[in-house]
């Protein structure tokens, strides 16, 4: 995988607001917030995309996810709720080939997507 920008926030290479970090997850807040809350969450492995994730990976998968609920329930937004969302590729939107996980809360988020 290629280096990213999010490679460099991982290294403190380019400064980020990080909110939350352990092991295996670093998170930090989308310097394009599309809600009141939107954190990133990315694994420190570089994985680019949903699609390159393998068998090996549930578990990591797994704690970006559990990272993010943690993070929505301690901000107190859980209750109300929130999206989680993981871009895949152009169609899907991604733009930054460093696998992260939107969280979005805080306000009321229309569906479905365009
Ligand atoms: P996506 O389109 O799913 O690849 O989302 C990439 C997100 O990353 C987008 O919402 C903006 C955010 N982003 C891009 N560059 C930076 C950066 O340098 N710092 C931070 N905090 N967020 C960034």
């Amino acid at each position: 995988m290629s280096d990213t920008l999010f490679s460099k926030i991982i290294r403190r290479e380019i400064p980020a607001d990080i909110v939350y970090e352990d092991e295996d997850v670093l998170a930090f807040r989308d310097i394009n917030p599309q809600a009141p809350q939107h954190v990133l969450f990315i694994p420190r492995k570089p994985v680019a995309t949903l699609n390159d994730l393998g068998e090996d990976d549930a578990l990591l998968i797994g704690r970006l996810v559990l990272a993010a609920t943690a993070y929505a329930k301690a901000q107190g937004f859980a209750e109300n709720g929130y999206r989680c969302v993981i871009n895949c590729n152009g169609d899907g939107g991604q733009s930054v080939y460093h696998l992260h996980l939107h969280l979005l809360g805080g306000r009321r988020l229309a569906w479905p997507p365009g």
